[in-house]
C-alpha cells in the first residue's frame, strides 16, 4: 500500500498568513507544509503538498491520488460550498479522505454551513486553525498503520 499522504489546498490559501490573520491566523502554507511533512515523517509516512486556484487542477490531481496517495487531507476552500465536481472525483478515490477547514465555518456565514465534500469525508476538521492539518495527518496515519 502506498504510505505517501496527498494534502490539497483549494482557491487563496496561498494568501495564508498574508491576510486576514484574524480569521486564518499568522502561519503560511509554508510553515503548514513544513510541520505536516515533519509529523508525517516521524511516523513514517510521505507527503505530497498543493495549492492551487483552480477547480480542474484540483480534480486532476484528486485522480492522480488515486494511484499514488493512501489518504487525502482537503481544504477545498470555497469549493468546498460550492464543488460536486471536488465530490464526484473524491467519490472515485478509494483511500481515506479527511475535510480540513482552518476557520470554523459553523460559526460563519450560513453559506459556509454546508460542504459538499463532507458527504464523502472520513473525517471532518473545522475551527482548529492550521494545527487542524496536523490533526487529519495524525488521524490518517493511525489508521493507515493499522491498516
Ligand atoms: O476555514 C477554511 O479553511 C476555509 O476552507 C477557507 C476558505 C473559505 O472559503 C471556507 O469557507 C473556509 C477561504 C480560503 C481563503 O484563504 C485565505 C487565507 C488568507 C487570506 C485570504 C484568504
Amino acid at each position: 500500500m502506498s504510505k505517501t499522504i496527498f494534502i490539497l489546498n483549494g482557491p487563496n490559501l496561498n494568501l495564508l498568513g498574508k491576510r486576514q490573520p484574524e480569521i486564518y491566523g499568522a502561519d503560511t502554507l509554508a510553515d503548514v507544509e513544513t510541520r505536516c511533512r515533519a509529523l508525517a515523517e516521524s511516523l513514517g509516512f510521505a507527503v505530497e503538498f498543493f495549492q492551487s486556484n483552480h477547480e480542474g487542477v484540483i480534480i486532476d490531481t484528486i485522480h492522480r491520488a488515486r494511484e499514488e496517495a493512501a489518504a487525502i487531507v482537503i481544504n477545498p476552500g470555497a469549493f468546498t460550498h460550492t464543488s460536486v465536481a471536488i465530490l464526484d472525483a473524491l467519490n472515485a478515490y478509494d483511500g481515506l479522505v479527511f475535510e480540513c477547514h482552518i476557520s470554523n465555518v459553523h460559526k460563519r456565514e450560513p453559506f459556509r454551513h454546508h460542504s459538499f465534500v463532507s458527504a464523502r469525508a472520513d473525517g471532518v476538521m473545522a475551527g482548529f486553525g492550521t494545527e487542524g492539518y496536523e490533526l487529519c495527518v495524525r488521524r490518517a496515519c493511525s489508521l493507515l498503520s493499522k491498516a
